[in-house]
Formats: C-alpha cells, sequence, structure tokens
C-alpha cells in the first residue's frame, strides 16, 4: 500500500515549528516535518505523534517527497541566513508551483529579493508575519502572508484554518504581494514595543504614586476590563501578580532592568525613517531598550542629579485615572504611527495594502490583540484613505477628552524626574501635528541662510532666496 502524502510540510522543529505543526495537524491535515538536527524531530514524533498524522524525515530529499504537489512548505527556521540556506537545500528537490512558505520574522527587504529569485525558477514564494509566540502558533496565531494571490489559493484555506478566529472572521488575509506580509508584521512588532514601553511607563508612574506592586497589578486587572482591555493589559496584571519563586518578592522586582530585542522594533524604525514617516513613540521604545542595557552611559550618568522620582499625589484615584487615560491616549497614537508606516509604505511599495484588513487580522491571535482594534478596522473599513488615526471620528473626540489628564501625567513625570519618553512624545507629536503653524519657517530659514536651500513663502507659490551674506534681496529660484 502505497504511503498518504502530507498536505503540507514545516521545516524547522524548534518552538514555533513544531507547535505550527501540531496546530496543523489538529486540523486534519497531514504534516510532513524535517529538522536540520534530526533529533528534534523524532522528539515531536515521540512527543506528540498521537495528536495527528505526522510523516518525518530525516533527509530534506525524503521529506520533500512526502508532500504532496504542488507542494506547501513552510519554513520555520532562525531568520537570516539560515533561511537562504534552508532554502538553498530544498529548491534542488522541488518541482514547478511548488509554494516555499517562509513563517519566520524575516526582513521584508529579503523576502522581496527571495520572492524575486524564486519565482524565477517557477516556484512560489510566501514571505508571512505569524505573531501569537508559541502558545498562538500551536493555539491560533495572526497570520499574515504577502506572494502571490495564486499561491494564497493553495495555501491561504489552512492558514486561514489553523488561525484565531473572531467569530467567523479567520485573523489571517491576503496582504499583498512580495514582501508586503512581512512589512505588515513587522510594524505590529514596532507597535508592540510602544505598546510595552508605555505599559511600562505607567508601572513605573503608579509605584511613584505610592501604589505597591499588588495595587499595580490590580489597577491593570481592573483597567483590562474597559476599554484598555487587550492581551499585553491582562499579561502585565498577570506578570505583576508573579512572586519570585526564590525570594517571595514580586518578581518584576528582581528582573534585571534590562531589555532585549531582537530587530523588528529598530527595522520599524528604520523603514519609517527612509519612507519620511514620523513613528515617535515606537523610536522611543527601541531608544529606552537600547538605553536599558547600555550599561556604561547607565554608569556614567549616574552622577548627575535631579527630582528623586516620587510623586506627590494628592487624590490617588484621579491620579491612577488620569494615568490610564494617558495611556489609552498614548497607545492610539503609537499605533497611529504605525498604521500611518503601513498605508505609506504600502503605497510606496506598490502592495496596495488594506490597512482594514491589517487591524481586522490584528484582533485575536497576536501580541497587540486588543479591544481597540475593532474600533480602527471600522474607522479604516469606513474611509480606506485615512490619513491619521488620531483624526478618526471615533478617535478624536476622546483625544481631545482625555488631553487634560495626559498633560498633567507628562507634567508630572518630567517634574518628578520619571523618564515617560512614549508619553511624552506622543503628546509633542499630537502637539505638532494639530498646530497650524509649527516651527519649522526657522529651520527652513536658517537652511536658506547657511546653504542656499530656498525656503517656499504663504503668500505665493515657488521657491525663494534672500542674499544673507549680501544686501538680503529675495530671488524666486523656481515657480513651484
Ligand atoms: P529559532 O529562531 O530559535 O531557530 C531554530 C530553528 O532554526 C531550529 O529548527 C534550527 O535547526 C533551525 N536552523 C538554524 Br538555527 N540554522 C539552520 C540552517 N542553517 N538550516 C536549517 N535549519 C536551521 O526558532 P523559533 O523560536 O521556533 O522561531 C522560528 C522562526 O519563527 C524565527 O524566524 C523566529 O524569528 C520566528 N518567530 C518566532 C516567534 C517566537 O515567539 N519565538 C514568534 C514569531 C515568529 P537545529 O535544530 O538543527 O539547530
Amino acid at each position: 500500500m502505497t504511503k498518504p502524502k502530507a498536505n503540507i510540510g514545516v521545516v524547522g522543529m524548534a518552538v514555533m515549528g513544531s507547535n505550527l505543526a501540531r496546530n496543523l495537524a489538529h486540523h486534519g491535515y497531514v504534516v510532513a516535518i524535517h529538522n536540520r538536527t534530526h533529533a528534534k524531530t523524532e522528539k515531536v514524533l515521540a512527543d506528540h505523534g498521537h495528536e495527528g498524522t505526522f510523516i518525518g524525515s530525516e533527509s530534506i530529499q525524503d521529506f520533500v517527497n512526502s508532500i504532496d504537489r504542488p507542494r506547501s512548505i513552510i519554513l520555520m527556521v532562525k531568520a537570516g541566513a539560515s533561511t537562504d540556506a534552508t532554502i538553498a537545500e530544498l529548491l534542488p528537490h522541488l518541482n514547478e508551483g511548488d509554494i516555499i512558505m517562509d513563517g519566520g520574522n524575516s526582513n521584508f527587504r529579503d523576502t522581496i529579493r527571495r520572492e524575486a529569485e524564486i519565482s524565477a525558477k517557477g516556484f512560489h514564494f510566501v514571505g508571512t508575519g505569524i505573531s501569537g509566540g508559541e502558545y498562538g502558533a500551536l493555539t491560533g496565531p495572526a497570520i499574515m502572508p504577502g506572494g502571490t494571490p495564486e499561491s494564497y489559493k493553495t495555501l491561504g484555506p489552512m492558514l486561514e484554518a489553523i488561525s484565531a478566529h473572531v467569530g467567523d472572521e479567520p485573523c489571517c488575509t491576503w496582504i499583498g504581494p512580495n514582501g508586503a506580509g512581512h512589512f505588515v508584521k513587522m510594524i505590529h512588532n514596532g507597535i508592540e514595543y510602544a505598546d510595552m514601553q508605555v505599559i511600562g511607563e505607567t508601572f513605573e508612574l503608579l509605584r511613584a504614586a505610592g501604589l505597591s506592586v499588588a495595587e499595580a497589578a490590580e489597577t491593570f486587572r481592573k483597567w483590562n476590563e474597559g476599554e484598555l482591555s487587550s492581551y499585553l493589559i491582562e499579561i502585565t496584571a498577570e506578570m505583576l501578580a508573579q512572586a519570585d519563586p526564590q525570594t517571595g518578592a514580586p518578581l518584576v522586582d528582581v528582573i534585571k532592568d534590562r531589555a532585549g530585542m531582537k530587530g523588528t522594533g529598530t527595522w520599524t524604525v528604520q523603514t519609517a525613517l527612509e519612507l519620511g514617516v514620523p513613528v515617535n513613540g515606537i523610536a522611543e521604545s527601541v531608544f529606552a531598550r537600547a538605553l536599558s542595557s547600555h550599561d556604561d552611559l547607565r554608569t556614567a550618568a549616574s552622577v548627575l542629579t535631579g527630582p528623586d522620582r516620587v510623586l506627590e499625589v494628592a487624590d490617588r484615584e484621579s491620579f491612577i485615572e488620569d494615568v490610564r487615560q494617558a495611556l489609552w491616549a498614548s497607545k492610539v497614537v503609537a499605533y497611529s504611527q504605525g498604521f500611518d508606516e503601513i498605508r505609506t509604505g504600502g503605497e510606496e511599495f506598490g502592495w496596495n495594502i488594506s490597512v482594514a484588513d491589517a487591524a481586522k487580522i490584528w484582533r485575536d491571535g497576536c501580541i497587540i490583540r486588543a479591544k481597540l482594534l475593532e474600533d480602527i478596522r471600522q474607522e479604516y473599513s469606513a474611509d480606506p484613505q485615512l490619513v491619521s488615526l488620531m483624526a478618526a471620528p471615533s478617535i478624536a473626540p476622546k483625544l481631545g477628552e482625555y488631553n487634560a489628564a495626559w498633560r498633567r501625567v507628562v507634567v508630572a513625570a518630567a517634574q518628578a524626574g520619571i523618564a515617560a519618553p512614549v508619553f511624552a512624545s506622543s503628546l509633542a507629536y499630537y502637539d505638532m501635528a494639530r498646530a497650524p503653524r509649527n516651527n519649522a519657517a526657522v529651520t527652513q530659514g536658517l537652511r536658506d541662510f547657511f546653504g542656499s536651500h530656498t525656503y517656499e513663502r504663504i503668500d505665493t507659490p515657488g521657491h525663494y532666496h534672500l542674499e544673507w551674506s549680501g544686501d538680503r534681496s529675495e530671488t524666486k529660484i523656481s515657480e513651484d
């Protein structure tokens, strides 16, 4: 009797790949599995083989041969050179029309390059963002596939089946060609950085106002029942309530204050700089992590003087409510910046990304899943060209309502010597964006002064230069 062929294959049996393979098997798919180090494939078969139908192979050739054609093969290996090495190993064994999906956290520019190289050989390459960590991979992540619409016809139903769902709607949709999926995943992670940083700033403010760690945990727990409801607020409450198994002290107090990062936040900011999209909150979050781990700087700066980071709060309950409102406003601004980068990048790279779809598939499964994303989805569905989420009909009035509290919190933090870069930079972004006239005229005047870079006038079109080192006469340099 011939053995059944697999519907799909997964290469990479570390946490993400093994959990994704199990998720596929739980949904009735026959799953071929392979890992460079065969012992990991054997371990998955031994521990989870009973959960569904797996075909484990030691050689890449046997693995490829075990999959039904046209083949769908998911790579879940370390992003970067490992992805290229795995692709190079696979290619000689594939047939025309086969699909390689890269589910790792690859840089979208690598995905653009790989897609061009691989499609030229007659195969499909689908760069796909997957969010939800190892638990999400097993139970239902948010999935952001790029590649061709044709490849989505084959892969899409399987990915949609294993993704998280909101009602009947899968948290998976085709995002756009080549690098679009990894681009959107990158910005998801950038927003995640800002979301986590602003939560950290909130915790520091609550502690400075005299709340114990347990009281702060309880505050986050309560907030999670309202408009701030989100996975990150939920797990903040849980993490803060955790006691250190060794000392019994709050675990958060024994964790070193150094935050690591793997690159997607940095890529979000680098790309935003190239696109000219201000993502202040995300950038501050990346810099905050960098500063936290910059031991030399922190040691050198320890001699600097300033307020002692204690907040004198007259009415604790009203301060906590101020912080809640400031958190909501700062978070919305960070999301607004991230969505602006998606919209602008989508246009720049010719991907025609639906921002509403990105919000739709982030409502569950992923790390930034939040109640707010349903409102965001509705706003971008109503107006796909929405330039700024801040100005959306359901968002702008609330930002106005929360303005006073937001400003009080930023002032209180600055006066007490508590660094709150996302609270403060989000407010500055909000104020700069809404100002009828900002301070850029000074910059442009100076640029013309030292570099003849010209300026535009408010009263007539064209570019002008002033003879700064001569008679101070004005010359029209160009008509537009
Ligand atoms: P890792 O990122 O830790 O990668 C380990 C896997 O890559 C192992 O299967 C390893 O095989 C394989 N690998 C390496 Br390393 N070099 C290889 C090579 N040259 N050829 C073939 N295989 C190679 O695994 P992970 O944490 O499961 O993540 C997988 C992907 O998913 C990554 O791109 C990651 O960024 C992404 N991701 C992770 C998360 C998360 O929460 N962890 C979330 C979303 C996305 P070996 O066993 O032989 O060493």
